[in-house]
């Protein structure tokens, strides 16, 4: 097979690569015949390996890495095989992944997509985010383009093996997440829609959306007494279900909300408030202000 071009940088960690990949074969694991197919190729976690055989070029030994040790790579070598693009702007959905991204320390170039200017409807955006909506991510290593936040963070933490719960407290953290897509997410939306950005329009609306937002605030708060975290065992751990409910209790404010009234909210918003991962993702596309806090 011909050697595909790429730095001299990259011939060493590769040699290595393939040591492990062989390594990996004589201890028995059973392993794919062929290299994935092109595009999303699933690695469920650190326990999965997927390997390439009979073949030692570069790109076979990169799809042959265990997912968590190709970011790793990735990073130090800055390798762009490895770049997630993502489409965002300093919206609450935006920054759900750029906190992702973050935490998991990968390489990604975010890419502002202004929606006060109405960029969403862009011919070039819309080939990747049909919806025309933020965030979207367009994976080069696997050829994916994703839209629908809550689909990229299920999609990066299997991709990663972090951050989404395993064995009997998979399916509830997937319920929460549910829970922030289909509840937090649009009735928050609502509310920074009339209330926020057009308030005295309509009265019912903004009295029936701080209603709701109020009620799923009283929901969180419930889940979050005797937790650390919204889902895991135990206490809970950190994961994606955080990291997408997080970035819209940040508008507490323009939710008219009291944190206080909500401590366990106030607490778990203070605790994840903290990381410098969320500090950073914040940020992105660009500085719109500090993170809030009660
Ligand atoms: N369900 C979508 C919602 C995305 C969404 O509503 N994004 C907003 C910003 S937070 C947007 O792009 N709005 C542009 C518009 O309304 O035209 C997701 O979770 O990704």
């Amino acid at each position: 097979m011909a050697e595909p071009s790429g730095t001299p940088l990259l011939d060493e960690p590769y040699r290595i690569l393939n040591a492990i990949r062989v390594s990996v074969m004589w201890s028995g694991l059973e392993l794919p015949r062929d290299r994935p197919s092109a595009g999303y190729h699933s690695f469920a976690g650190h326990d999965r390996i997927v390997a390439a055989p009979e073949s030692h070029d570069r790109h076979t030994a990169h799809a042959a890495m265990p997912t968590h040790l190709k970011s790793v790579f990735a990073t130090l070598l800055k390798d762009d095989r490895n770049m997630i693009d993502l489409y965002t702007w300093t919206t609450p959905n935006g920054r759900k992944v750029s906190i992702l991204l973050e935490e998991l320390g990968v390489e990604y170039t975010p890419h502002a997509i202004d929606i006060s200017q109405g960029e969403q409807f862009e011919a070039d955006f819309l080939k990747i985010a049909p919806n025309n909506r933020i965030p979207a991510i367009v994976d080069r290593d696997s050829d994916v383009r994703m839209m629908e936040s809550g689909a990229i963070m299920l999609y990066l933490a299997e991709k990663y093996g972090r951050f989404l719960p395993e064995g009997a407290e998979r399916w509830p953290a997937i319920e929460w997440l549910m829970w922030q897509m289909g509840g937090v997410g649009p009735m928050f939306g609502q509310v920074h829609h009339f209330v926020r950005h057009n308030p005295g329009k309509s009265t019912y609306s903004e009295e029936r959306y701080l209603k709701e937002a109020k009620r799923l605030y009283g929901v969180l708060n419930r889940r979050l007494e005797g937790r650390d975290y919204m889902v895991g065992k135990g206490r809970g751990e950190y994961s994606i279900v955080d990291m997408a409910t997080w970035p819209w209790v940040s508008r507490y404010d323009w939710q008219q909300i009291d944190l206080h009234q909500f401590p366990h909210v106030r607490d778990w918003y203070a605790r994840i408030a903290e990381r410098p991962a969320v500090r950073r993702g914040y940020r992105v596309p660009k500085y719109a202000g500090d993170v809030p806090l009660p």
